[in-house]
C-alpha cells in the first residue's frame, strides 16, 4: 500500500453470520469494489464480531470461508485491496483491549445495538455483545482509517470510535485519526419481501422475506413473486405503496432505469408481469456473480493462498500502529 499513501484509507467489515442477502449486497458490499480505485481498502470478515452471538463452530467456520469468497466475487481484487480475516490478526484483539480501558460502562449501555440484541437473546447477554463496540473500534483504528462505509445502523458505532479516538489523543497525544461515515451515493436500503417496512435482515426467520444472493432463479422469482403489495395495480412509486417502492427499488437498482422509466415500462401491465420482471432481473444480475463465487468456495487452496497473503499485510499495517500506542500508553518495548 505504501506507494498510494497519499490516498484516504477507508476500512469496512462484515459478520459473517450466513449468506449475505440482496439488502447486504446492494445497500453495502457490492459498492465495496467501486471505491477500490479511488481510496486504499481494508475489508475484513470479522469473525470475531459473528461469536458475540452463539454460533455452531461447524457452521461458522463455513460461512466465514463462504463470505471471504462472496467479497471476492462481488469484486473486491487483491491487487488493490486487503481483504483478511479478522481472527487472524492478532493487533485488533490487542488494540480492542487498550481502547475497552479508554471507554465507560455507561458510553457501551447507550448503544442500541446491544439493547436490541440482549432483548433477542436474553439468554446470553455476554461480555463480548456489551464490548463488541470496542473491537469495532479497534478494526477502524488500528488502520487509522479515514472512511468507514456503514448503513445507518451502524452510524452509532462510528460515533463511538470516534469518542474513543479522541479520549484516547486527549490523554496520550495526538495519535488517532477521526474516522468519518461514508454513505455510498447509491445507498438504497432494501425492504423485508414480506413485511415491507422493516428491513431485509439475514436473521429474518421467514425464508420468503429475503432474497440470499446465492439463491438459484427459480427460488428468486418465487420470493419475488410471493412479496407482500397492495390492492391497486398499478406500478407507480408512491408514498403508502411500501411493497411496490421497494420491488421498483430493488429493480431499479439492478438494472439502473430511474422510477419513471419503470413506470412506462410497466404502464398498463399488473404486479404479476412486474413481479416476474423484478425476479428475473435480479437472477440475470446476480448470476455473474454466483458462477464466480462457485469456482472460488471450490479452490480452497487459492482461497487459502488469498487471506494469507492480506492476513500478513493486514498484522503488518496494524503493528505498527499498535507497536506505537503501547508505547504510548507506558508498556516497557518488548524487543
Ligand atoms: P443481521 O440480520 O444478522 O443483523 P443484517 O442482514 O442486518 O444482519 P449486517 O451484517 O448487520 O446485516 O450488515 C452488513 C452491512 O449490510 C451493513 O453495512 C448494513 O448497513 C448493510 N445492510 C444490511 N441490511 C440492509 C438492507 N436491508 N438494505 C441495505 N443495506 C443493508
Ligand atoms: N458492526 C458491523 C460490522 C463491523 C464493521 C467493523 C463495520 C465490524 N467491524 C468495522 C465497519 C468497520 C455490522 O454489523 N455491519
Amino acid at each position: 500500500m505504501a506507494e498510494q499513501e497519499t490516498k484516504k484509507l477507508i476500512f469496512s467489515g462484515i459478520q459473517p453470520t450466513g449468506t449475505f442477502t440482496l439488502g447486504n449486497y446492494i445497500g453495502a458490499i457490492r459498492n465495496w469494489g467501486p471505491l477500490q480505485d479511488e481510496y486504499r481498502c481494508v475489508y475484513c470478515v470479522v469473525d470475531m464480531h459473528a461469536i458475540t452471538v452463539r454460533q455452531d463452530p461447524v457452521k461458522l467456520r463455513q460461512n466465514s470461508l463462504q463470505a471471504y469468497a462472496l467479497l471476492l466475487a462481488c469484486g473486491i481484487d487483491l491487487e488493490k485491496s486487503i481483504l483478511f480475516i479478522q481472527s487472524h490478526v492478532r493487533t485488533h484483539a490487542e488494540l480492542s483491549w487498550i481502547l475497552s480501558c479508554n471507554t465507560q460502562f455507561g458510553e457501551l449501555s447507550r448503544m442500541t445495538q446491544f439493547k436490541d440484541k440482549s432483548q433477542k437473546h436474553p439468554d446470553d447477554v455476554n461480555a463480548g455483545l456489551f464490548t463488541y463496540p470496542v473491537l469495532m473500534a479497534a478494526d477502524i483504528l488500528a488502520y487509522n482509517a479515514d472512511l468507514v462505509p456503514v448503513g445507518v445502523d451502524q452510524k452509532q458505532h462510528l460515533e463511538l470510535t470516534r469518542d474513543i479516538a479522541q479520549r484516547f489523543n486527549q490523554r496520550y497525544g495526538e495519535f488517532f485519526t477521526l474516522p468519518e461515515p461514508y454513505i455510498p451515493p447509491v445507498g438504497a436500503k432494501i425492504m423485508s419481501l414480506q413485511e415491507p417496512t422493516k428491513k431485509m435482515s439475514k436473521s429474518d426467520t421467514n425464508p420468503n422475506a429475503c432474497i440470499l444472493i446465492l439463491d438459484d432463479k427459480d427460488t428468486i422469482i418465487r420470493k419475488c413473486k410471493r412479496a407482500v403489495t397492495d390492492s391497486e395495480a398499478e406500478v407507480r412509486y408512491a408514498e403508502g405503496k411500501d411493497g411496490i417502492n421497494n420491488l421498483m427499488t430493488i429493480y431499479s437498482s439492478v438494472t439502473g432505469k430511474d422510477f419513471a422509466a419503470i413506470e412506462r415500462e410497466f404502464e398498463g401491465k399488473g404486479y404479476g408481469d412486474f413481479k416476474l420482471a423484478v425476479g428475473e432481473a435480479v437472477a440475470d444480475h446476480l448470476r455473474p456473480m454466483q458462477e464466480t463465487y462457485a469456482k472460488l468456495i471450490a479452490d480452497k487452496a487459492y482461497l487459502k493462498e488469498c487471506y494469507t497473503a492480506s492476513d500478513a499485510k493486514a498484522l503488518a499495517y496494524s503493528s505498527r500502529i499498535v507497536r506505537k500506542v503501547y508505547r504510548k500508553v507506558g508498556f516497557v518495548d518488548a524487543n
